[in-house]
């Protein structure tokens, strides 16, 4: 079978047609606003077409979601557990066609796409045991003859933005927490990777007419000024969690803060591993590469600043440059294929932008550097020479640049780790206890996520995944993480007959 033929019955299987329609509540709407072209960024060619939501649309589903509301929040969680663990299970069945389509529409290699449907079907599996777990605690009343307790109750319909770089596993934690929560869920997804969420959708519209719970699951594909910002300003959305910019989730803030919605931010990353004299060479190679290659260093969790102790960098830098050479480069769905193309134009042209910046301030292209001359976008990946206060190792830059950096002792380590705007995922490679510990310590890293001998990217499910400060302070996936998208209420129950104060106020009538 050629791969022309074998795209096209993926594509058939997942239901994917020539033009396809941008917003679902369990049915497709006829949807009436501009066409947008979906593009293969291996070739540059168009794969297909969807017709976009208009205002109008975004509408019909809104209130296709409030009033579904209205019904799921009674729903027992275990029983809505049940709908998501059928999710889990046709996630499983479509999961090789998936990850094509991640690989086909978004450049990441297969196995990265499978493993982003992997991500999807573990939290699936987190979220149905989670669904007999949304525990409250139960507290001692100061007075006598009362209890206290808080339980958690839906908070109502969640609003989605997906950026393209993780097009449907960090749609799948907030939209799988939520449904167990019983909380329907509208999916905005990134207009660069559309077929991607319509494929999900026609999986969720399968689920929901088997199990009976149309507009629990809901997508409107649209453009920002139709539908993102509407979403954004809607009452009817409580919550609003976005992966994206920095530079998106300040407007969203914005906007959000002043209705009093609550956010969800995943914004831009600046991670670094610290590579200790003491690390282990190959270990610290081998995580660095995939971390700022993988994805084509378009993760939020990328690396992008390798920080060296001075011994051991003269060593890495060869070894790194070795292990870069043998990077396969090509198209991400052949075999062997270790590095895709970046997703755009625009992504290349801020490569580039980024590698002069750094030259002007004077870093130095130790490998790499160049667009390659081929169709598609794709780019050689890249490692500069450079010091931690230039300015362009202060931004984040979404491709596979790494800034190489040395340091003398681990206080300057930390320091420097510390020293970006962004705070979501940094590492430590040591052997040394002692080093790992500070490094972990209040006075070490301040990232959302800190790994010892482990590299930036690749986080499990299970824990709270998110960072700080610029990175926008949210929290998905596992751990406690669900509790955002529940609305906490704090109870007492006076079975005492009388009426005592607390505090032993007085005050008799
Ligand atoms: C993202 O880049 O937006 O930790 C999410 C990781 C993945 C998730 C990345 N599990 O790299």
């Amino acid at each position: 079978m050629t791969t022309a033929t074998k795209t096209s019955d993926m594509l058939a299987r997942l239901g994917i047609q020539d033009v396809n329609p941008g917003a679902s509540t369990g049915s497709w709407i006829d949807t009436k606003g501009a066409e947008l072209t979906s593009y293969n960024p291996t070739t540059g060619e168009a794969i297909a077409k969807v017709r976009q939501a208009t205002r109008a649309d975004y509408e019909e589903v809104m209130k296709v979601a409030t009033k579904t509301f209205e019904t799921w929040r009674l729903v027992p969680a275990p029983a809505r557990g049940e709908v998501v663990r059928v999710l889990g299970n046709k996630l499983r069945e479509y999961k090789q066609e998936l990850g094509h389509l991640v690989a086909l529409e978004n450049g990441k290699i297969l196995s990265e796409g499978l493993g982003e449907v992997q991500e999807m079907i573990d939290i699936c599996d987190f979220a149905v045991g989670l669904s007999r777990q949304l525990y409250g605690l139960s507290m001692h009343s100061e007075r006598p003859g009362h209890r206290m307790y808080e339980q958690w109750q839906p908070l109502g319909v969640v609003g989605v933005v997906s950026a393209f770089n993780f097009p449907i596993a960090v749609w799948a934690w907030n939209a799988a927490l939520a449904a167990v929560c019983g909380d329907p869920t509208v999916w905005k997804p990134s207009s660069k990777v559309p077929l991607c969420a319509i494929a999900v959708q026609r999986i969720c519209d399968e689920v929901m007419k088997e199990c009976h719970c149309p507009g629990v699951f809901n997508l409107v594909v649209g453009r920002g000024n139709d539908v993102g910002d509407v979403m954004l300003a809607d009452h009817r959305l409580p919550l609003i969690s976005a992966t994206g910019s920095t530079r998106m989730g300040r407007r969203i803030a914005e906007v959000v803060s002043p209705r009093f919605g609550r956010t969800i931010l995943e914004l831009g990353g600046n991670n670094a591993i610290v590579v200790m004299d003491d690390a282990d060479l190959d270990l610290a190679v081998r995580a660095a590469t995939f971390a700022a290659v993988g994805t084509a260093g378009q993760r939020c969790t990328s690396l992008r600043r390798l920080v060296m102790q001075k011994g051991i960098a003269p060593k890495l830098i060869e070894r790194l440059k070795k292990a870069y050479a043998s990077v396969k480069i090509g198209d991400p769905n052949d075999p062997g294929t270790l590095m895709g193309p970046l997703v755009d134009e625009g992504a290349i042209n801020d490569m580039m932008k980024a590698i002069e910046a750094a030259k002007a301030e004077g870093g130095e292209v130790l490998y790499g550097g160049k667009r390659l001359d081929r169709p598609g976008f794709f780019v050689e990946p890249t490692l500069v020479r450079a010091r931690a206060d230039m300015k362009i190792v202060q931004e984040e830059t979404f491709a596979p640049v790494l800034y190489l950096i040395e340091f003398d002792t681990l206080d300057q380590a930390i320091a420097i780790n510390n020293g970006v705007p962004q705070g979501l995922s940094s590492a430590i490679f040591t052997k040394d206890l002692m080093a790992a510990e500070k490094f972990l310590s209040a006075a070490g890293s301040d990232c959302g996520i800190a790994n010892v001998n482990i590299g930036t990217s690749g986080a499990e499910i299970g824990g709270a995944f998110g960072g700080e400060k610029e990175t926008g302070g949210g929290r998905e996936a596992g751990s406690d993480s669900w509790k955002v998208y529940m609305r906490r209420q704090t109870v007492t129950i006076n079975g005492s007959g009388q009426l005592p104060l607390a505090q032993g106020v007085k005050f008799d009538v």
